[in-house]
């Protein structure tokens, strides 16, 4: 036997707008409330100098995998060598873990031992 609805589901209430004051609607107040959302802690990718990996290779992989033009990724591979190390580039912390991953794994590909490393900025 089929059964079949006869009534309507009773209607839901009407939603109420009232403020906690008793105020009757005809004034609005505005709560001031300290900020709940921060922006994401973003990551910076250090490449790291080192005797041993090409000129050229750096600033390929820094091309390839940061995005940068050539001019550019010359000035930060010199960057990285004269002082050491340099900033690839500020990513959220998964970009930026797996922007290390790209460049380790083309570097031990190519038998190189560039290393990189992502860390929180400030
Ligand atoms: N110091 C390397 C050389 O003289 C070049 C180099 C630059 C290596 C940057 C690594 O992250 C690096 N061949």
């Amino acid at each position: 036997m089929k059964f079949m609805a006869t009534q309507k589901p009773p209607a839901a209430p009407a939603p109420q707008v009232q403020s906690p004051d008793g105020d009757d609607g005809g004034s609005v107040v505005l709560e001031r409330r300290t900020q709940k959302v921060k922006p994401p802690q973003m990551y910076q990718v250090v490449m790291l100098n080192d005797d041993y990996t090409p000129m050229e290779f750096v600033v390929v992989v820094i091309q390839e995998f940061f995005s940068k033009d050539r001019e550019t990724a010359t000035q930060i591979m010199l960057k990285i060598h004269l002082d050491g190390k340099g900033v690839c580039g500020v990513y959220s912390k998964d970009v930026a873990a797996t922007k290390v991953d790209q460049v380790l794994e083309a570097a031990k590909k190519a038998g190189h031992p560039l290393q990189c490393v992502s860390e929180p900025v400030e």
